[in-house]
Formats: C-alpha cells, structure tokens, sequence
C-alpha cells in the first residue's frame, strides 16, 4: 500500500516517537485523545519563551511588540487553516469544551427561551452534551438526539421530526471520537438552516484529521482544541460567524476584553478581544500556529488520505482477529482514524493494561461518550486511533498484542 504521506520522515519530527516503553518501542495509538507533537510546535514555543515572552496587546516596548506579534500572526494562520473569513472571527480559547461552554452560556443564555430545543446526536462526546444540558436547565429548554443507526452512522431520516420550529441551534461533531464516522454536516446544516436553527459543529476530530472550510461547510460556530493537531495543550478555538459574535455578550469579564471600564460599568472590547479576558495562553497559542503551519504544509487531504488507509487496513486487520466486534461504519470512506471494538469479555482496561507492557498506547473506557455505550448496551470499549506518524506495523503490533491478550485471558 502506498501512502501520499511520507511517515518515516514525519515520525523523526516527533521526538516522542523514539521511547521505549515496557522496553518495547512506542507504540502511540491514542491520538484522538491527545496528539503528539512535532519539534516545530515545541521549538517555537522554546525560542518564544527564550527570545520574545512578554505580555500582549500592553507595552509600547519591543518584546512586547513582537509577542503581540506572534500571537496575532498565529490567529491569522488558523483563520486560514479552516478558511475563516476574517482572523477577528477566531477567538482562542483552552479547547473545545471551553469554546462550546462559550456559546452555551452566552449565545445560549441571551437566545434560549423556555419551550426551544436544542438538537445534539446521540454520539456526542460529553463536551458537547453537559454544557447544553446545564443551559436547558437553566432556561427550561430541551435537548433532543438525533439517533445513532445500528451501523455508526447518523440516522438522518428522523431529521423530518426531531427538525421543528422549536429547533434554535443543533451540536454536532463533524467527526464522532468513539464510531469515527465521518458526520454529513452540510447536509444537517442545510436541514437547520431550514428551520432558522444554527449549528455548531464540534471540530475536535474534524479539524485535525480532514480538511475543513467553515465559509463552505455554512457552519455558524465550529470549536476544536489544538492539542489534538499537533498544537500544545492549553490552546483551542472558537470560531463563529462573526455578526453572532458582535451579538453575543461576553464570556469572562476581566482585563483584555474591555474597551472601557468606570466605577459604574464596562464596554466591552471589539472582537476577538471581547472573548478573551485576562492574560492569554500566549506561547500555546504561537505554538499552535506553528502545528497549523506543520499540518499545512503535509496538505490536510494527504492527511486524510493516510488515516483512510491506516483505518481500511486496520478494520481489515482487526476482523480478522477471533472475539473481536468493530464499532463503527465499515465503510473507510466515511471513517476517519478511529478504531474502537471489543475483545471476547476482556475488560478494556485489562486489555490496555497488556497492551502496555507491550509498549502499545490504547484507549480504554467510555471516552467521554457515555449515553452513546448506554446505546450501543456496553458500558465501555477499546479504541486505537492514528494519525500523520501512524505506520502500518504499529496496527500489526496492536493486532499481535491482542492475540497475545486473548492468550493471558484463556489461561
Ligand atoms: N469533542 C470531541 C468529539 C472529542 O473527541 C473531544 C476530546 C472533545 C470534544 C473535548 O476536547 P477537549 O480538548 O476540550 O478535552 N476527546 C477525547 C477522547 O476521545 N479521548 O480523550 C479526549
């Protein structure tokens, strides 16, 4: 098998990638939990913190100057990477949870009525489940699931009814971090859109693995988190349409999102400012314009075309093995790097337990996707997930270890 990506050459960007583990080389299989990150990223964080720290958007002096600099140029970069319209459409934020927390509570709490309803999936991770919950409560709205079908995907045919007038915005991941499906967003934004709802896509699969354009997909709001793209921890985005956000109120009062305060009150600043109260995570933030710049230059359709490979030959593999039942569409198309299943009765977390020792990194749990276990009638699953440095013999490895596991497990 061929792939458009040259991992060989990517993996010696990742110094990570050289660990031993249990004695065994790495095996990192959990990226969609947190990605690895490349020496770009953690060397512009370095020469930032040696050459250039200071606090942004306050001094007139030159350090000052030229973290004000960076920090903005890397807001232009990510604007670029998902084709905002314009870089003040960009609000930084910690990760997805905190950016849909945002429109949660601001969007929702001056646009949500008692009676309105608020349309999520059933696969939703809990980010994008809780924060709705909480808002409904408090304004005595619904939150309503558009089922999940016995293969992984969206089962869109009850978009007819769950779609009414009562539907105000609709919360859906581009990319579900347990099935992997691959969501058809511009189609349920197009459905919402119908009904006067708007959408918020949750990015934090879709935006590291496949290309994404907000202006093309019609999105109104998308959030993603950088550390899943090979950005820092600590750093993640908000992106709304801008006259939503000029709407919106703020989310945290405080320094930076002020244009001017009196004893009496505060106006606020111009956007994106307005968002971000308080001292910004300013090396995480230059650090993931350097993750945006590293992602681009591999070109976000090699990426995509890599995990497809790495999930078609993985599913191939997998079922292959004994006991073992994939989770998620079959279907490599409508897949993105994500490989969950359970082995015979083996606990997840015994299974990842061996898997350890074995130098292999896997996930095990519910990963933050409970009611979609209560659905699918398990209360927790294996998962390996891939990306950029993901070789084909790392899912050979994976599959050995599971034999290896079914043996410990017979004895
Ligand atoms: N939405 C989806 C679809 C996710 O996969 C995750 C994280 C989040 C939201 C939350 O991102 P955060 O950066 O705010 O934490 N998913 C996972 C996972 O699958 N395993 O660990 C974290």
């Amino acid at each position: 098998m061929t792939t458009t990506l040259d991992v060989a050459k990517i993996r010696q960007d990742f110094p990570i990638l050289e660990r031993r583990v249990h004695d065994k080389p790495l095996v990192f299989l959990d990226s969609a939990a947190s990605s690895q990150k490349p020496l770009a990223v953690i060397e512009a964080m370095d020469y930032y913190y040696r050459t250039t720290h200071a606090n942004v958007h306050r001094g007139v002096y030159t350090l000052s100057e030229e973290a004000t600099e960076q920090y903005e140029g890397a807001r232009k970069k990510i604007a670029k990477f998902i084709n905002a319209k314009s870089s003040r459409e960009i609000i930084y934020t910690r990760n997805t949870t905190e950016s849909i927390n945002l429109v949660a509570f601001t969007w929702g709490r001056s646009n949500l009525r008692s009676g309105d309803e608020i349309l999520l999936t059933e696969s939703e991770h809990h980010s994008n489940i809780v924060p709705w919950q909480m808002v409904a409560k408090e304004v005595g709205a619904k939150v309503r699931y558009i089922p999940i079908d016995a293969r992984g995907y969206l089962d869109t045919s009850a978009l007819d009814t769950l779609l009414t007038k009562q539907t105000k915005i609709v919360g859906i991941a581009s990319m579900s971090n347990v099935l992997g499906t691959i969501m058809p967003i511009e189609m349920v934004i197009k459905r919402a859109h119908e009904v006067g709802a708007l959408v918020l896509i949750d990015g934090a699969q879709g935006v590291p693995h496949l290309p994404t354009d907000v202006q093309a997909m019609g999105c109104d709001f998308m959030a993603f988190s950088g550390h899943k793209m090979c950005g820092p921890t600590g750093i993640g985005v908000l992106w709304g349409r801008r006259e939503l956000l000029e709407a919106m109120p703020p989310f945290m009062g405080g320094g930076d999102m002020i244009r001017k305060v009196t004893f009496e009150g505060a106006e606020w600043n111009e956007l994106p400012w307005k968002f971000e109260a308080g001292t910004p995570a300013i090396a995480e933030a230059i650090g993931l314009g350097a993750a945006v710049d590293y992602l681009s230059n591999l070109g976000m359709d090699a990426v995509r075309a890599h995990e497809r490979e790495t999930i078609a030959y993985a599913l191939e593999r997998l079922s292959e093995v004994p006991g073992l039942t994939l989770i998620g569409p079959d279907d490599p198309d409508r897949r993105g790097g994500v490989a969950t299943f359970t082995l015979d009765n083996i606990h997840p977390h015994d299974l990842a337990d061996i898997l350890d020792h074995e130098g292999i990194a896997i996930r095990a749990g519910h990963h933050c996707a409970q009611p979609l276990h209560q659905k699918l009638g398990i209360p927790a699953s294996s998962r390996a997930s891939f990306y950029i440095y993901t070789l084909r013999e790392e899912v050979d490895r994976l599959v050995d270890g599971l034999y290896k596991a079914k043996t410990i497990f017979k004895r």
